[in-house]
């Protein structure tokens, strides 16, 4: 228990920098993150990254809040603006949250002073739209005319549901103690601490008994307690997490007890969050029932829901995770956030356990699909992180739902963080990126100095500086990578099965050592300039997954070190390599390009471009150098074909359709997309109508209208068939079969229908072939009554 003197001795001494345990918090994780404020990155991949974080992501994204009118909901909220105009999700608030949160670390990386002024203007902005008992929520306090559908017509009364209440109030929190943290500065802190004491007079047993509906409160809460000493905070979310289950839905993890969940279900942001929370409170309370529960869940998602690039929650419909093995690549879903979420609750179970292979997710997850999430330009962003691609996907500048960049925005400046730990007389150093750190161990305060060539290189030197010479022990993390095991359990293996030495050298001397928990243990007696070398043996693996992911069938991924790589189109030949298959035996180079994305390595190996043919099963096949990119890079050079998984025999081929009719005919069409017209021609043909896994086109949202498209022959034909594959993604999203359809071919100027002499039928998972008294014609269109409630899609259309 805090006694009060304690807490007011927290209270002055935390004014400037990071707040340690100052006041007699009992528990916490066994294992401490060396703050972000003591580690000093000054490499060359990372180093460039935090810069343009700094320079362009953060000013960028301050901006698109202003323009897309999340100061004016603050502005509003607290009378400073009229009209009652708000924008458009209740959680927008958290994107100014969050993008304070990122300038706040970013701002103890490196001064800013007109940062520093903008956000102070900032916070007293929100400052004024709390209301006086605490509340901070602007889609309510305006109190427009006609209120948000998701709000409720009383505080919380939605928050099971939608209205992200209390997901808003835990970003404010996150904020506040970064902020806090960062300058010393008590302003965003006092207005969470007065929403927070709200949030203990409001919820728990005998007061409104209540879950989050999206969870995040959990983990701001216990920072709260962390910086305050308050243990109501600490009491408070506990009780968010038992509160939660069994009534509610499998979406947001409340259909059971979250002690009783083993499975990763649900919307994967809301479960990492979660899962977070729950390793968090069982750090600061000793409570040991959530650790069987996340325990098993992580076993889940590393045996069965782990993307290759450490991306989690495989599908679009609920943003969730699939079933076991479900991990579809081109819908991948794998949500930027999901990624963050993922950082966040592989770090925490880290600390609890001193195990290296939760970092070895962390760091697949960092390097690749978390990464990928923002463009090289920094002003550009995925939300979802396909595996996959045929031009449809692109980065976003904004998107309305702008959780993804928010997110971004604020990871990244606080990754220097993640790279050392520390146990008393344990340092732990656990990613390798160069930097000089300061860290302050029992035996006394030691400086680190890494340098390496990390990604690239396996190589990494670091010195070790204590004050004065003392018995400490470092444990040096080994990846599994290095060790023939890319992710633990058996989701993924290397097709080479080859152990090469990992050597470590202590003063310029070759070292046995022990590992312990996946770490390299050396113990000694430091002295000033001692030095360490580690050689990683950085090889081009060609990764398969475990047979039960069908979509991996027959396929490999390349990666080096950290790094997964994908085929991007600039790179290969005619822009394609949707058609390209490698022999699992090739032979792969890498080289550095320092003036590719930013420097990269790209990996070059002979392969084969496939094309099908007319009138036959047997594929054209010709010999071609294929080049890899890192997975992170792609899509900065516009939209293109990308795959991860390479098919290694023509079991998996995707080979380029064969001359028909279609596949040289031009499209036109009342959709007015473009990239998506290559979808009905590209004879792929899907496993069902709601496959979407090939690319199809759609008319969503438009409904009950009718639509065309049509074919423009290469030269006239006489055509009497038609076949088309439509798509129907219900019941979950918006298309369905049409009502009707009909073709029509087109005479000199004029569209006439076609006499058919088949019924037209409309039915999904399989194609619906019309025959008709043959045409010649230079076009033919169908057009497409879309049902009254829901718009359609289609997979495929020949023409014979
Ligand atoms: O609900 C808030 C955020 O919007 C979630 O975390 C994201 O997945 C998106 O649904
Ligand atoms: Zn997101």
């Amino acid at each position: 228990m805090i006694n009060k003197r304690k807490a007011a001795i927290v209270l002055t001494l935390s004014i400037t920098g990071f707040v340690s345990q100052v006041f007699s918090q009992q528990k916490d994780y066994p294992i401490q993150p060396v703050a972000f404020t003591s580690v000093h990155v000054n490499d060359n991949f990372w180093q460039p990254k935090m810069e343009v974080n700094a320079t362009v992501t953060i000013p960028y994204v301050l901006a698109q809040c202003k323009a897309n009118g999340r100061m004016d909901n603050f502005l509003r909220a607290g009378k400073q603006l009229d009209g009652d105009k708000l924008s458009e999700f209740p959680f927008d608030d958290t994107d100014v949250y969050k993008a304070i949160e990122g300038a706040s670390y970013s701002m103890q990386n490196k001064k800013n002073p007109t940062l520093d002024k903008y956000i102070d203007t900032l916070i007293s902005i929100i400052g004024k739209a709390q209301e006086p008992d605490g509340y901070l929520y602007t889609f309510r306090t305006v109190h427009a005319k006609k209120p948000h559908e998701w709000i409720g017509d009383k505080r919380w009364v939605n928050e099971e549901i939608l209205s992200h209440e209390l997901y808003d109030c835990g970003h404010l929190y996150e904020a506040a103690v970064a902020h806090y943290q960062a300058t010393g500065k008590r302003t965003l802190l006092n207005i969470a601490i007065k929403n927070a004491d709200l949030l203990v007079k409001t919820f728990g047993p005998g007061k409104i008994e209540e879950y989050p509906g999206h969870q995040i409160v959990e983990i701001g809460l216990s920072k709260m307690y962390r910086v305050t000493g308050n243990k109501q905070y600490l009491d408070l979310a506990k009780f968010f997490l038992d509160v939660r289950g069994p009534k509610g839905d499998a979406y947001n993890q409340a259909n059971k007890k979250v002690v009783d969940q083993h499975e990763a279900e649900g919307h994967a942001v809301r479960a990492a969050y979660m899962y977070t929370g729950m390793a968090d409170i069982a750090a600061l309370t000793g409570d040991t029932k959530y650790l069987t529960a996340i325990d098993d869940i992580w076993g889940d998602v590393v045996n069965k829901k782990l993307y290759i690039t450490g991306g989690i929650g495989a599908t679009g419909a609920g943003e969730a995770f699939g079933d076991a093995y479900q991990l579809p690549n081109m819908s991948a879903y794998a949500e930027t956030c999901a990624a963050i979420g993922n950082v966040y609750w592989n770090n925490r179970m880290f600390l609890l356990h001193g195990d290296s292979k939760y970092i070895d997710v962390l760091e697949r997850t960092l390097y690749n699909g978390l990464l990928s999430g923002v463009s090289l330009s920094g002003d550009r962003f995925f939300y979802p992180n396909p595996l996959a691609s045929m031009n449809q996907h692109q980065r976003s500048a904004w998107i309305s739902c702008a959780c993804c960049i928010s997110n971004m925005t604020r990871f990244l400046p606080s990754l220097p963080g993640y790279v050392y730990a520390k146990n008393k007389n344990d340092l732990y150093i656990n990613l390798f990126m160069s930097n000089s750190s300061n860290i302050k161990l029992t035996s006394g305060n030691v400086n680190i100095v890494q340098a390496t060539d990390y990604p690239w290189k396996g190589k990494v030197d670091i010195t070790v500086n204590p004050d004065k010479a003392a018995p400490f022990t470092l444990r040096i993390r080994i990846p599994g990578w290095a060790k023939q095991q890319p992710v633990p359990g058996d989701l993924y293996t290397f097709a080479d099965k080859s152990v090469l030495p990992v050597i470590l050298s202590v003063n310029g001397k070759a070292t046995s050592f022990v590992t312990e928990k996946g770490y390299a243990v050396l113990k000694r007696n430091w002295k000033k300039g001692d030095k360490v070398s580690l050689l990683l043996p950085m090889e081009t693996e060609k990764v398969l997954a475990n047979q039960q992911v069908k979509d991996d069938r027959n396929r490999f991924a390349f990666e080096r070190g950290p790094i997964v790589y994908c085929l991007e189109g600039p790179d290969n030949k005619d822009s394609l390599v949707q058609n390209i298959m490698i022999d699992k035996s090739a032979i792969a180079d890498a080289n550095y390009h320092a003036d590719l994305l930013n420097g990269v390595d790209v990996i070059s190996a002979e392969g084969k471009s496939t094309k099908r043919q007319l009138n036959s099963d047997s594929l054209l096949e010709s010999n071609q150098q294929v080049k890899a990119i890192p997975y992170y890079a792609w899509a900065n050079r516009g939209p293109s074909e990308m795959t991860v998984w390479i098919p290694y025999n023509t079991l998996a081929a995707r080979p380029k359709p064969a001359a028909t009719i279609a596949s040289t005919s031009t499209v036109t069409s009342s959709l007015r997309n473009k990239r998506m017209f290559a979808a009905i021609k590209d004879q792929y043909e899907p496993a069902d109508s709601k496959d979407t896994n090939f690319p199809y086109m759609h008319w969503w949202p438009a409904k009950n209208t009718n639509e065309f498209v049509q074919y423009n022959f290469d030269t006239e034909h006489t055509v009497s068939e038609s076949k088309v594959y439509w798509y129907d993604d219900g019941p979950w999203g918006g298309c369905r079969i049409p009502v009707s359809y009909k073709i029509l071919y087109k005479k000199g100027d004029q569209w006439i229908p076609v006499k058919n002499t088949t019924p037209y039928d409309v039915s999904k998972d399989k194609f619906n072939i019309v025959t008709f008294e043959p045409v010649n014609t230079t076009a033919l269109r169908m057009e497409i009554q879309l049902s009254v409630d829901n718009s359609t899609g289609i997979h495929e259309w020949a023409v014979k």
